[in-house]
């Protein structure tokens, strides 16, 4: 993943042709389209396809499978032209590396402890781990919550060089600029870009915020 703007934006929108809208809209002030289940369960592989033709998309499927699934669902979004998937820690070493052998060249990203309150009660007991997990997978990174920065600067120290990507901010709580300094390389935004009524205004405030603590 080529970082720019520090800026994926989640299109949580299961409304087709807003999806499309918004994606145009913020497509150059992002690093990334991240899909998950509300936008592909009516849209279905052809919307990856879609939104493919302009850019890099993060299929958000947090899979958590035996390896043989994993891998099969991999395919299928690589296939339909996504160039990076999330997937969980919990389901083992194994199940990651499933996911890391079938995205061939693509990015694998690893939940280490999730951004919202419930995260705290299981995820985070294991994150260290995962995030131990995803540097031996040889995974592309992790995803840590930027609704507690000091999390995501203790799960720096394990990954090194590894790519964080941080969600959390605007809705769940989180600020994009903290999430930053903290240590992540990007953050992941949801509805703060498509609730808001100017989407690409959204996005390049937020990106502006990100550039203040981390300049170009
Ligand atoms: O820990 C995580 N928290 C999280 O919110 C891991 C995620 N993948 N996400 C996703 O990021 C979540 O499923 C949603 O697509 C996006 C955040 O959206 P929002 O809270 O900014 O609207």
């Amino acid at each position: 993943m080529r970082l720019r703007h520090r800026l994926i934006a989640a299109l949580d929108v299961p409304d087709v042709d807003r999806a499309h809208a918004i994606a145009r809209a913020v497509r150059d002030r992002t690093d990334a389209i991240k899909v998950n289940w509300p936008l592909i369960l009516p849209t279905g592989s052809a919307m990856i396809r879609e939104l493919a033709v302009d850019g890099y998309v993060l299929c958000d499927f947090k899979l958590a499978d035996i390896p043989n699934t994993n891998r099969l669902v991999v395919e299928q979004a690589i296939r339909a032209g996504a160039s990076g998937v999330i997937c969980h820690g919990f389901a083992g070493e194994d199940s990651v590396r499933a996911c890391v052998e079938a995205a061939g060249g693509a990015d694998v990203f690893v939940v280490t402890e999730l951004s919202h309150p419930g995260g705290q009660e299981y995820t985070a007991k294991f994150a260290e781990d995962f995030a131990r997990l995803a540097v031996r997978a040889r995974a592309a990174g992790i995803i840590a919550p930027a609704t507690r920065p000091e999390r995501v600067k203790a799960l720096r120290a394990i990954v090194g060089s590894k790519l964080i990507l941080a969600p959390g901010v605007g809705a769940q709580g989180g600020r994009a600029s903290d999430a930053i300094a903290a240590g992540a390389d990007a953050v992941i935004v949801g509805r703060a870009i498509y609730e808001a009524k100017d989407p690409a205004t959204a996005a390049r405030e937020i990106a502006d915020e990100i550039h203040s603590v981390r300049p170009r």
